[in-house]
């Protein structure tokens, strides 16, 4: 049963069992609604780097901060195509273009990211984007254009937010997120882990997700990569069992949705990475860079592939809780 009105409490209850039973319960979800064996396959390119006016605490693209990251301006859309057909060639269905930007502005370049989707869309793959907050009338324009998803993370706790970014609000986030779902855009909004934050705030995060109107179809959970230069740079890592208790967790609010597994995985052997799956995950950003960070090579995730006997999903599966 796929429940908006969860409490605390509940969660509260759910995401402080014993880890093995927190891991069989999530398991035992999935697989009432999943092919466990089933991994999405998702590739991200940063198509605008760097020279962010935001001060998200964790970022290597924000201006405020002195990080080693090379700015450049959009992307062309020859060299973002080429990227695409790279990406569908190594496996991946679904493409996801980041932009560090605070929010979409009418303008040249949005018409030229409009370009992108339609291009993408062509090649067969499934098209996301994640360039910040959204007007209801650019959402329009998006759909429009052929995107499939959207990414818009809340990234931590309403508690917690003003610690980890100050130019904007949690309500700005789930503004954007409302506009999204209204143009009839797969939501895509999961957070952030290892920033400060207290079980409290993971708690409430996942509170905040499970109990919007609709839950999102894809839930990524990242580990923080500390970024040189930062305000997180000394951060610790998170363990595979913070991960774990975050990935279960969500499986068990939001049975139908996509789990991601998403930053993070370079420093996760593949024996965690699969408790990982097994608690529900499944989904990844495949491909050796994230935006700006490295990720796990193509010829290790083939490798972790067939020693799980893993498959990637296909492009396009209608999901359940989308009604076209
Ligand atoms: N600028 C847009 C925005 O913030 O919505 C889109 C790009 S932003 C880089 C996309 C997401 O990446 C963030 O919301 C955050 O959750 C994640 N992210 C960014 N830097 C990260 C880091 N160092 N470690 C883990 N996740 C990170
Ligand atoms: C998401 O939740 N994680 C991705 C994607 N959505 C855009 C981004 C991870 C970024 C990690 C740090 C970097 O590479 O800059
Ligand atoms: Fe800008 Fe997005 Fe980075 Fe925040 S997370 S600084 S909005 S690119």
């Amino acid at each position: 049963m796929i429940r908006t009105d969860w409490t605390r409490e509940e969660i509260k209850q759910i995401y402080f069992q014993p880890i093995l039973e927190l891991v069989y319960q999530a398991a035992t979800v999935h697989r009432q609604y999943h092919t466990p064996s089933e991994v999405q396959v998702c590739t991200l390119l940063s198509i605008k780097t760097g020279g962010c006016p935001e001060d998200c605490a964790y970022c290597s693209q924000s201006v405020k901060y002195n990080t080693n990251v090379p700015v450049h301006k959009l992307l062309d859309l020859p060299t973002v195509l080429q990227k695409a057909r790279e990406a569908k060639q190594a496996g991946s269905t679904r493409f996801c273009m980041g932009a560090a930007w605070r929010e979409v502005r009418d303008n040249k370049d949005f018409d030229k990211v409009l370009e992108m989707i339609r291009g993408i869309k062509e090649l067969g793959l499934e098209v996301c984007c994640t360039l910040g907050m959204l007007t209801a009338e650019q959402a329009q324009k998006l759909k429009e254009a052929g995107l499939y998803a959207y990414n818009h993370n809340l990234d931590t706790s309403e508690e917690y937010y003003e610690k980890i970014i100050t130019t904007r609000t949690f309500q700005d986030r789930i503004k954007t997120l409302e506009n999204v779902r209204k143009a009839g855009i797969s939501v895509c909004s999961g957070g952030i882990i290892g920033l400060g934050e207290t079980d409290e705030d993971r708690i409430s995060m996942l509170h905040t997700l499970a109990t919007l109107p609709q839950h999102p179809e894809s839930v990524p959970i990242n580990a923080l990569v500390a970024i040189e230069g930062t305000p997180l740079a000394k951060q610790k890592r998170v363990s595979v069992w913070e991960m774990l208790r975050m990935i279960a967790t969500a499986r068990i609010l939001m049975p139908q949705a996509m789990v991601r597994l998403s930053a993070g995985r370079l420093e996760m052997p593949i024996a965690e990475q699969a408790l990982c799956f097994l608690a529900g995950a499944n989904s990844i950003f495949a491909g050796d860079k994230l935006l700006t960070t490295p990720n796990p090579t193509f010829d290790q995730d083939q490798a972790m592939f067939q020693l799980l006997n893993l498959q990637p999903r296909q492009a396009y599966k209608a999901h359940a809780s989308l009604s076209s």
